[in-house]
């Protein structure tokens, strides 16, 4: 059992053997490598990527230079629009997490109703009362997003409360990172892009339209994404890496029988799966931005949160990872965020008035400082982003 582990640890750990990657592990020492410079070249070439502006040839989202440090949630108020009402937030996973960390942030804040769109209301309630959120401020709803279904039901119920919509996040994950099977939603998908992936492009795109509703100041539709499916950093090269491929699995409906289970069409691999998911999630966005912010008005955002170990986004690794991987982010990557300034850094993204530029990925400096960064050439591929929303509307049925 103990060798078992020890070996699954070691591959999850292994690293590409060819291309540049490879080579610039050799001088390595922890796990059989050293990550230092590698590390030090990942983060500086972020800062140094801190120029430029939207590559308007290639679709690719450029970084430039702007800094905000995070504890922005109370915005001041002087370039704040004036607002009678508080705004209405849904937040989508914030049982746990990220997800409750920025319910927890933006609940605190006073200014904003939070709407916890959770799978498991129980969960969800005892979640918010340990983290002390003020009662006055949150409210839970049902959704599962692993079903198309409590998609819609989840639509209907939202808008027969009559709240007004100002701002959503799709924030809720699945990660399966030692399935030997593929599982599958109630659709029949392969329930990591299902659930990251299919079940928030059905809802985001259904909710567009309360999104354009409101009077809000800004309104924005934000969808986590991750630097594990960017193959332009260093953890988006920790094999299985993401990639999409020509989507003949996604294309196929990812139901494992007559289709592959994954978008590429290869062999099922969990923790590939929920990689690709995050590429569509970012490569969504940016669809989103492209045909809908100049007519709508309406942000159109994504992020790199910061590796958060804690979460229970790991739940279904094998106990060994979940005990080095906190140590090894916080002192060898030095990418470790607490759960709590990741919620920060998430409730800036919905709510800072310096934030409200569309079509962009955020991700945070080692000062807390955000920046807009640099997706892979996947993830910010304009072709594959539409046929990413073409070949999804079709398996929501919106097409
Ligand atoms: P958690 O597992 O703590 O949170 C995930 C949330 O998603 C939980 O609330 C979970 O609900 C919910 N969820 C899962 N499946 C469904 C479903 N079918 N319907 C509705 N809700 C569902 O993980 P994190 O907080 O780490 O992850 C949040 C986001 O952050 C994800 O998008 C992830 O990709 C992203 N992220 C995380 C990083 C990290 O280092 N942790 C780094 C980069 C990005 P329940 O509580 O019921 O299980
Ligand atoms: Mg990674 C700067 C280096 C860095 C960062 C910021 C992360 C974030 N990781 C880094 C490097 C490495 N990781 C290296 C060098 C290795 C090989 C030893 C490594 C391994 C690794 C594993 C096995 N890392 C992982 C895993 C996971 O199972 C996590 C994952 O991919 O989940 C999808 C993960 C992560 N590393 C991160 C982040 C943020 C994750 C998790 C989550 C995510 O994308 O949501």
């Amino acid at each position: 059992m103990a060798l078992q582990a020890a070996s699954l640890v070691a591959s999850s750990f292994s690293i590409p053997k060819e291309g540049k990657c490879g080579a610039a592990f050799k001088d390595s020492s922890l796990f059989g490598f050293s990550l230092s410079e590698h590390v030090k070249a990942d983060f500086t070439s972020s800062a140094l990527r801190c120029k430029g502006g939207f590559n308007r040839r290639n679709g690719a989202v450029r970084a430039q230079t702007m800094a905000t440090t995070t504890p922005a949630v109370n915005m001041s108020a002087p370039e704040r629009k004036k607002t009678l009402r508080k705004g209405s937030v849904v937040i989508t996973g914030a049982s746990s997490g990220l997800g409750l960390a920025t319910a927890k942030a933006l609940a605190e804040s006073g200014k904003w109703d939070v709407i916890m769109a959770c799978r498991d209301f129980l969960k969800a309630e005892r979640a918010a009362k340990a983290a002390g959120m003020p009662k006055e401020n949150y409210t839970i709803m049902h959704l599962d997003l692993a079903s198309l279904d409590s998609v819609r039901q989840f639509v209907d119920s939202f808008r027969r409360s009559g709240r007004p919509l100002d701002a959503l996040v799709c924030n809720a994950a699945v990660y399966q990172p030692t399935a030997n099977e593929p599982a599958f939603t109630a659709e029949g998908f392969e329930l990591s892009v299902g659930t990251n992936h299919l079940g928030h492009f059905l809802l985001s795109r259904l909710l567009l339209e309360d999104l354009n509703k409101s009077d809000y100041p800004s309104r924005r539709l934000i969808i986590v994404g991750s630097i594990t499916g960017n193959t332009n950093t260093l953890a988006g090269n920790v094999p299985p890496k993401a990639n999409l491929g020509d989507m003949r699995g996604l294309a196929g409906g990812l139901n494992g029988l007559n289709s592959s289970a994954m978008v590429d069409g290869g062999n099922f691999d969990g923790a590939k799966a929920y990689k690709d998911s995050k590429v569509c999630n970012m490569l969504t966005m940016q669809e989103f931005h492209r045909r809908f912010h100049e007519e709508t008005g309406i942000t159109f955002a994504s992020l790199y949160p910061g590796c958060i170990a804690t979460t229970g986004l790991f739940r279904e690794h094998i106990p060994l990872f979940r005990i080095l991987f906190p140590p090894f982010q916080k002192y060898i990557t030095k990418g470790y965020v607490s759960e709590e300034e990741s919620g920060k850094r998430l409730a800036q993204v919905v709510s800072d008035p310096s934030l409200t530029k569309s079509g962009v990925y955020w991700s945070w400096n080692k000062a807390s400082a955000s920046f807009e960064n640099q997706l892979s050439q996947e993830a910010s591929d304009p072709e594959k982003a539409r046929k990413v929303w073409e070949i999804s509307e079709k398996l929501v049925g919106l097409a």
